[in-house]
């Protein structure tokens, strides 16, 4: 246990974790079962298009979410994508400053303008008030997003929606098995979208999925993510390849398996996380309320005004013990490319883009690992004056620096 600051690895002291420990590192599920699916995909040679087990997939996420229907896709993105197209979106569209830059991304791509709103600072999601205040008569649509698998407000969002007639969206790409007022997410606003990726609890190696309840939309869908061919030649309108294969639906399912038992250890990771963060000031551990939950993220908030070390310090001290803590998601998104020459400002996004912070969890994480990086941190806190000192005394790192030097993974 380490009990000085020069213990610290940032200082010379050896790293806690030989290997790194990711947020975001894949959990697998049942080996055999994965294996044994991925022999009667080769045997028999049905590898792709709307396949056997990608159907199995589609009809157990619906299941799961108790929805009308779902449309399995090669990634979260490429979801939002025919999710846009499916609903021919015009001009501008309104998102979140604060989210992963897939959700701007995705929009840009097919030309449409991503409207940068801001976010309320105890939810981390789309403030009913700044999004009123941000309609025009350019948008055409409202984009939420459930950062952190926490559920937008969905009804002030839906009113709001509805007041101006506009379709309302959902980017629920943290959100599987989460819930909200005894629903689960995946059926509200017209559709919403989910990411299968490997950093995803549940996953597909890489994937997506559409969900909706609205069955004409579905079919539309449908035929988007297929080129538009609906039947051999027949090609009915412009469409994509946005489909999942046989061996991502394969893993799916073969994950969607263990989603239960990966929650519990998400869970117990994050009660960990709670008790032996408790105490220390300025540092907030995000809650989670709502009845279901996937607890994927452990989001930590540190208040610079209140806590003694500043966020990117922490990084720093995690990073060098190999605990590669995430600046989820820095600097906004508006203040990246190509976004950033707009010279947008949203101070709620920027205030929490330089205060949050993500720890790592899920099956690579034991409990005692937990345990490890509280310690650290109660460390680089507690004695947050000597830290700052001997920091003050190194020689700057760049980012790419350090991920060169704590990750010789796949990152
Ligand atoms: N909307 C939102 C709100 C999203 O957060 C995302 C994706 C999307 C839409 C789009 O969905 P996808 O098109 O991705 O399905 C990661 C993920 O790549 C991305 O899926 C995710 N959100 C985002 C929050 O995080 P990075 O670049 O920060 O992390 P990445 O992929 O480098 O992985 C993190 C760490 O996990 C790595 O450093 C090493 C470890 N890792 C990763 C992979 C892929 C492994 O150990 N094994 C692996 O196979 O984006």
């Amino acid at each position: 246990m380490k009990v000085s600051v020069d213990d610290l690895a940032l200082f010379g002291g050896q790293p806690s974790f030989s290997q790194p420990l990711h947020v975001g590192g894949p959990n697998i599920g049942d080996r055999d079962r994965f294996l044994c699916r991925m022999k009667d995909i080769l045997d028999s040679r049905v590898l792709t298009n709307n396949g056997p087990y990608v159907r199995e997939f589609e009809s157990r996420v619906a299941d799961q979410l108790g929805v009308g229907h779902c449309i399995a896709t090669s990634s979260g993105t490429k979801a939002l994508e025919v999710l846009f197209r499916g609903l021919d979106l015009k001009g501008e569209v309104i998102i979140p400053g604060f989210t992963f830059v897939a959700t701007a991304h995705a929009l840009s791509w097919l030309g449409l303008t991503p409207v940068f709103c801001d976010v309320d600072p105890r939810t981390h999601n789309l403030d009913p008030k700044a999004l009123r205040g941000a309609i025009t008569e350019n948008v055409s649509a409202i984009l939420g997003v459930h950062l952190w698998g926490r559920p937008c407000a969905i009804e002030e969002l839906t009113e709001i929606a509805s007041d101006h007639k506009l379709p309302l969206i959902f980017d629920a790409a943290h959100a599987f098995a989460c819930g909200c007022n005894g629903r689960m997410i995946g059926n509200f606003g017209r559709a919403e979208i989910f990411s299968f990726h490997a950093t995803k609890f549940v996953n597909s190696f890489e994937g997506g999925a559409i969900t909706t309840n609205d069955h004409q939309l579905a079919m539309t869908l449908r035929l988007i993510n297929n080129f538009g061919i609906q039947n051999l030649d027949e090609v009915e309108r412009l469409g994509t390849n946005g489909r999942m294969s046989e061996a991502s639906a394969a893993m799916g399912t073969t994950s969607l398996e263990s989603a239960h038992a990966f929650i519990e250890v998400n869970r117990c990771n994050y009660e960990k996380y709670r008790e032996q963060l408790a105490g220390l000031p300025g540092l907030e551990l995000l809650s989670y309320t709502q009845e279901s939950c996937n607890y994927q993220y452990v989001v930590v908030e540190l208040d610079e005004t209140i806590s003694p070390l500043n966020r990117d310090l922490l990084q720093a001290v995690l990073w060098a013990e190999n605990i590669l803590a995430r600046r989820y998601f820095y600097p906004g998104c508006h203040k990246m490319a190509p976004y950033a020459s707009l010279g947008i400002r949203l101070p709620e996004t920027e205030r929490l883009s330089q205060r949050v912070i993500s720890l790592p969890t899920g099956t690579g994480v034991t409990p005692r690992d937990v345990s490890m990086i509280c310690g650290i941190v109660r460390l680089a806190l507690n004695m947050a004056d000597e830290v700052k000192l001997q920091a003050g005394r190194l020689q700057p790192r760049s980012a790419d620096e350090q991920r060169a030097h704590a990750a010789p993974g796949p990152d």
